[in-house]
């Protein structure tokens, strides 16, 4: 029995997110057309005959401006050091640039194998694939390399058989059962972000903090008070909307996918609040679940 832990590293919107839902085939990661969607590791347990595989998930490597920012990097540093393998999960339909570099030092540094996961190849043509490719492969002797698409590919065998090769022998670390170890509420409050991500735009979704104030469920349903926190009045306004509208809609959208999650019927109440500059506050950033903590 083979047992192991994988990274997935990378720059912000490379996918990352993408690829582990993908590979445990379950919406465990919120995924957004934005940068800097992910702030904390999320866990993806793979299961087969004879392996498991832990995939964590990791916030994009950047350059940070906030504290938030700060530990969302720690974060990932943090996660690559403690994996068995780890996947460094590029963008390969856009050039080789400096922010890459970085990376790619990071995860050099850690000196553990370094599989090149070159996604988001639907977007290319097959001669330029080969090119991109080609820049990278001349930067660092990657242990392994996979062109993929995260998006459209439904079949990760390939990926997941070559992985076990590089995993010690040893017993599951997690009960065969569960996909996600992260907790049903942070799952929640993400959801609620990942809609508020979607319908807002430059720095309103950056700015936004999710918690969930209460939950009581039964057999049929589950009511969930949610705070959306923002750090300027607005901020506040823009989530809310004219008449409410835009903050009714990631009620909905979010009610929809809670619902997926529980199997119950969801009663979403959401509350909006201004917090100003918890990005820069840590005693905020650890009560809401973000980015790297050594509590
Ligand atoms: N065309 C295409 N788009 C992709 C692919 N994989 C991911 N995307 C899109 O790229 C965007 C970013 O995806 P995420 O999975 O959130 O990226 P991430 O690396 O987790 O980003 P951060 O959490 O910000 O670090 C989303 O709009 C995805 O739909 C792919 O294989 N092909
Ligand atoms: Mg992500």
């Amino acid at each position: 029995m083979k047992s192991g832990f994988v990274a997935l590293a990378g720059r912000p919107n490379a996918g990352k997110s993408t690829l582990i839902n993908a590979l445990v085939k379950e919406k465990i990661a919120i995924v957004s057309a934005k940068p800097q969607t992910t702030r904390s590791e999320i866990r993806g347990i793979v299961n087969t005959d004879d392996a498991q595989i832990v995939f964590t998930d990791t916030p994009g490597i950047h350059k940070a401006r906030h504290r938030l920012e700060q530990r969302m990097n720690k974060e990932a540093a943090n996660v690559i050091q403690g994996v068995d393998v780890i996947y460094m999960v590029v963008d390969g339909s856009v050039p080789f640039g400096s922010g890459d570099q970085y990376v790619l030092q990071m995860v050099e540094n850690a000196g553990l194998p370094v599989f090149l996961i070159f996604n988001k190849i639907d977007r290319l043509k097959r001669e330029k694939v080969l090119k991109n490719l080609q820049s990278w492969q001349e930067r660092f002797d990657f242990a392994e390399i996979f062109p993929i698409s995260a998006l459209k590919q439904n079949d990760f065998s390939d990926l997941l058989e070559t992985t076990k090769k590089y995993l010690p022998d040893g017993e599951p670390f997690f009960p065969k059962d569960i996909v996600s170890d992260n907790p049903e509420n942070f799952r929640i409050a993400e959801i609620i972000r990942e809609k508020i991500l979607e319908t807002t735009e430059e720095e309103v979704p950056h700015s936004t903090a999710v918690v969930i104030e209460a939950k009581e469920c039964d057999h049929n349903s589950c009511t969930i008070q949610a705070l959306i926190l923002v750090e300027k009045s607005g901020q506040k306004g823009i989530i809310i909307g004219k008449n409410g509208a835009r903050l009714k809609r990631i009620g909905t959208l979010a009610r929809t996918d809670i619902e997926k999650l529980l199997g119950v019927h969801v009663y979403l109440t959401l509350f909006v609040r201004v917090e100003e500059e918890w990005r820069d506050r840590d005693s905020r950033i650890t009560e809401y679940g973000y980015g790297y903590t050594d509590e």
